[in-house]
C-alpha cells in the first residue's frame, strides 16, 4: 500500500467518521428502525438510477440469515478505473466519499442520480462490513470495507460475461439499537411502490431468514396507472380507464417532469399519493396543491360549458370525492419542508403541475364526454349530500340548544370542567351504564350509555343526513361538544380543542356483539371526528374475561392465558384446590365495585389507545370492515387479524 493511498484514506475517513458519530443527521433515527431501513433505500436508489438510465431491467434484494442485506443489479457496474484526484479506484471513492455518487460522468449518469440521499458511502460508514462486487468488462472486481474502511484495494477476482453491481452490507449494531432487524413488510411496501413508480422495473425481494424462503416479485408494466387500479381494486370505478397525464417544463436547474394517474370511484374518501424523485411526500405540498387547483377549475369549467351546473360552483372537496390519484414529480433540485421529505415546498412546481393538468385533463374531458359527465354528476351528488348533511347538522345543533344547555339527558356528566382531566365512557347498554354510573369517580368520569347498535355510517355514505338524524349519534355529538364533520368551510366542523373530555373511552362487552358495536363507534369517530383519533383522544376499555376466586380471594384474568396462569398460582401446592372460575359474558354481570376495580380505576386499569399508524391503511380498513362486501371483509380479517388486535374483530 503506497503512502499516497493511506493519506487519501485518512482524508476520506474523516467524512465517514462524522456519519458514525452522528448517524441521525445523515440517515434518520438509529434507534427506531428509520436509519436501519434508510440504508436499504440508499443502496437500492443507486440501482434504480441504473434502471432509469436504461441499463438494468431488474433489481434483486436479499435479506440474509445473518441480518445482512444484498442488492444486485445488472447495470453498467460501478466504474473501476483509477480516480485521478484520489489515486484509488473510482469504486472506492464512491464507497468512501460522502456525496460522491454521480460525480463521474455528468452526461450519462444524470437521470435521477444525485437527486436523493446521502449516498452509499454513508451506509458503508455504519456497516460492520460492506462487500462490493462489480461485473464489468468481463472481469469480476471485489472490495471489502469494515466500518467504512477498505480492508484492501479493489481487486480482480475472476471473469464474467455479464455486467452489474452487487452490494452487501451488515448494519453495525454498535450504532443501531432497539430495532436491529430488517422488517420484511416495511421493505416490501416501499419496494412495491418503487416498482409502481418505475414502470417495467422488476424488483425481487427474498427473505432468507426463516426456514422457508420468502420471495416476492414486483413488476408493473402499467406503472402509475396500475398503481391507481390497485388503489381502486375494491371500489366500483366511475370510468373503466385510468386517466394518465404526462408533462414537464425546463427550469434553470434542469427539467421538471410530472406523471399523473387518476380514477374516480364510488368511494367516499379521496386518496392522492404524492412523490418527488420516487420518494413519498406524506403531507403533499406544491404538487398536491397544483393538482387540486387544476382539478377544481377543470371540472367546473367543463360543467359550466356543457350547462351541467345550475347553482354555485362545485367545491374542491366535491370534485375530489372518490378520487384516487398518484402524482409523481421528478425535479433536479427539490426542496422539502423537513429532513423527512414529507412535504414538497419548491414553489415553481405548483404552476407546472397546475398548467399541465388543466390543459391535459381538459383535453381528455373534450375527447371523453361521457366520462366527463359521470365525473361532474358524481361531484354534483357529493355537493348535494354535503348540503343535506349541513342542514341536518344545523338541526341537530339547534335541537341541542332547545333542550337546554345542549347536554343530552342520558349523560351522567362529571363534576370537573377541566377537559384535560375529564373522561367520558361510551357504554354499551343501559344496565352496564347503570353499574358504570355507580362505580365511577364522578369527579372526572362521565358516563354515556348508548342503546343497541349505533348506525353503520360506512353504509350510509350516500346519505350523510341520515347519520345526523340517528338518535345515538346525536347524543354522542352533543355530549362531546366539539362539533362534527370534516368540512373545512363549516364552522361547526369537529374541533378537538372544544372536546369536553380528553379521553373518550369505548366500553363494550368482551364478546362478538361488543366488538361489533365498538367497531361501529370507531367508524363513526373515524369518519366524522377524525382528529379525535389522530390526536390520541380515543381509548378502548379492557374489561376482564374471567373472575377466579378461592375463598375470599378473587382475581381477574384478561385473557385465557392469564386465566391458566392464575389457576396455577391460586392452586399453589394443592393441585386439587377446585377454584371458582366465572366467565363474564357482559359488563352488566359485574357489580359497580368490580367494574371500577377492574376496568375504570385510572390507577390500575389497562386501556388500549386507538392509534393511527398509517392513515390510509386504516381508511382502507374501515372501508373494508364496515362496508358491504362480506367476502372481502372475511378475507381481510383473516389476513390482518394479528395486526388489528387493537380492534379485536
Ligand atoms: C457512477 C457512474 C456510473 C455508474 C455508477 C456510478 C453505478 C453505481 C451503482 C451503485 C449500484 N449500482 C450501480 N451501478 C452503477 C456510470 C458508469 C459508466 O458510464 O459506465
Amino acid at each position: 500500500m503506497s503512502d499516497d493511498y493511506s493519506a487519501d484514506s485518512i482524508q476520506v475517513l474523516e467524512g465517514l467518521e462524522a456519519v458514525r458519530k452522528r448517524p441521525g443527521m445523515y440517515l434518520g433515527d438509529p434507534h427506531d428502525g428509520t436509519a436501519l431501513h434508510h440504508c436499504i433505500w440508499e443502496v437500492v436508489d443507486n440501482s434504480v438510477d441504473e434502471h432509469l438510465a436504461g441499463y438494468t431491467e431488474s433489481i434483486e434484494i436479499t435479506i440474509n440469515p445473518d441480518n445482512s442485506l444484498s442488492v444486485r443489479d445488472f447495470g453498467r457496474g460501478i466504474p473501476v478505473g483509477l480516480h485521478e484526484d484520489y489515486g484509488v479506484s473510482a469504486a472506492e471513492v464512491i464507497m468512501t466519499k460522502l456525496h460522491a455518487g454521480g460525480k463521474f460522468d455528468n452526461s450519462s449518469y444524470k437521470v435521477s442520480g444525485g437527486l436523493h440521499g446521502v449516498g452509499v458511502s454513508a451506509v458503508n460508514a455504519v456497516s460492520e462490513w460492506m462487500d462490493v462486487t462489480i461485473h464489468r468488462d468481463g472481469v469480476v472486481h471485489f472490495q471489502r470495507f469494515e466500518a467504512g474502511v477498505p480492508v484492501a484495494p479493489l481487486a480482480e477476482i475472476g471473469t464474467c460475461d455479464d455486467t452489474g453491481t452487487l452490494i452487501a452490507f451488515k448494519p453495525d449494531l454498535s450504532i443501531f439499537t432497539e430495532v436491529t432487524e430488517f422488517e420484511f413488510e416495511q421493505i416490501n411496501t416501499r419496494l412495491k411502490e418503487t416498482a409502481f413508480l418505475n414502470a417495467g422495473l422488476r424488483i425481487i425481494i427474498s427473505d432468507m431468514r426463516s426456514e422457508e424462503e420468502h420471495r416476492v416479485e414486483h413488476h408493473y408494466e402499467g406503472g402509475l396507472a396500475e398503481f391507481v387500479t390497485q388503489l381502486n381494486e375494491r371500489r366500483e370505478s366511475l370510468h373503466d380507464e385510468v386517466i394518465t397525464i404526462q408533462g414537464g417544463k425546463e427550469i434553470e436547474k434542469g427539467l421538471v417532469t410530472l406523471e399523473l394517474a387518476l380514477q374516480w370511484s364510488d368511494a367516499f374518501s379521496e386518496s392522492i399519493l404524492c412523490y418527488t424523485n420516487i420518494i413519498r411526500n406524506r403531507d403533499g405540498g406544491t404538487h398536491m396543491s397544483g393538482l387540486r387547483t387544476a382539478l377544481t377549475s377543470c371540472v367546473n369549467t367543463y360543467a359550466k360549458k356543457r350547462k351541467l351546473l345550475k347553482g354555485d360552483s362545485l367545491s374542491g372537496e366535491d370534485v375530489r370525492e372518490g378520487l384516487s390519484a398518484v402524482v409523481s414529480v421528478k425535479h433536479p433540485d427539490p426542496s422539502f419542508s423537513s429532513q423527512t421529505k414529507d412535504k414538497l415546498v419548491s414553489s415553481e412546481v405548483t404552476s407546472i403541475v397546475q398548467t399541465v393538468v388543466y390543459e391535459k385533463l381538459g383535453e381528455f374531458f373534450e375527447e371523453n364526454p361521457s366520462v366527463a359527465k359521470s365525473i361532474v354528476d358524481k361531484a354534483l351528488l357529493a355537493s348535494k349530500a354535503r348540503e343535506a348533511a349541513r342542514k341536518a347538522r344545523d338541526l341537530t345543533r339547534r335541537k341541542g340548544v332547545l333542550e337546554g344547555g345542549g347536554l343530552p339527558g342520558k349523560l351522567a356528566d362529571c363534576q370537573s370542567r377541566d377537559p384535560t382531566e375529564c373522561e367520558v365512557y361510551l357504554v354499551e347498554g343501559d344496565s352496564a351504564g347503570g353499574s358504570a354510573k355507580t362505580g365511577r369517580d364522578r369527579r372526572i368520569q362521565a358516563i354515556l350509555p348508548l342503546r343497541g347498535k349505533i348506525l353503520n355510517v360506512e353504509r350510509q355514505k350516500h346519505n350523510v343526513a341520515k347519520v345526523f338524524q340517528n338518535q345515538e349519534i346525536q347524543t354522542m355529538i352533543r355530549a362531546l361538544g366539539a362539533g362534527v364533520g370534516n368540512d373545512e368551510e363549516d364552522e361547526g366542523a369537529f374541533n378537538p380543542e372544544k372536546l369536553r373530555y380528553h379521553k373518550i373511552i369505548i366500553m363494550t362487552d368482551a364478546d362478538v356483539d361488543g366488538a361489533h358495536i365498538r367497531t361501529l363507534m370507531l367508524t363513526f369517530l373515524w369518519r366524522f371526528m377524525r382528529p379525535a383519533i389522530t390526536e390520541g383522544h380515543v381509548y378502548i376499555a379492557q374489561p376482564p374475561l374471567y373472575q377466579l376466586s378461592k375463598g375470599r380471594v378473587s382475581k381477574y384474568a384478561f385473557s385465557d392465558e392469564e386465566r391458566d396462569n392464575l389457576l396455577l398460582e391460586l392452586r399453589g401446592d394443592n393441585e386439587n384446590a377446585k377454584i371458582g372460575v366465572q366467565r363474564y359474558k357482559g359488563l352488566g354481570e359485574m357489580n359497580p365495585e368490580q367494574l371500577w376495580e377492574t376496568t375504570m380505576d385510572p390507577a390500575s386499569r389497562t386501556m388500549l389507545k386507538v392509534t393511527v399508524a398509517d392513515a390510509e391503511a386504516s381508511d382502507r380498513m374501515f372501508e373494508i370492515l364496515m362496508g358491504e362486501d362480506v367476502p372481502d371483509r372475511r378475507a381481510f380479517i383473516e389476513k390482518h387479524a394479528k395486526e388489528v388486535t387493537n380492534l379485536d374483530i
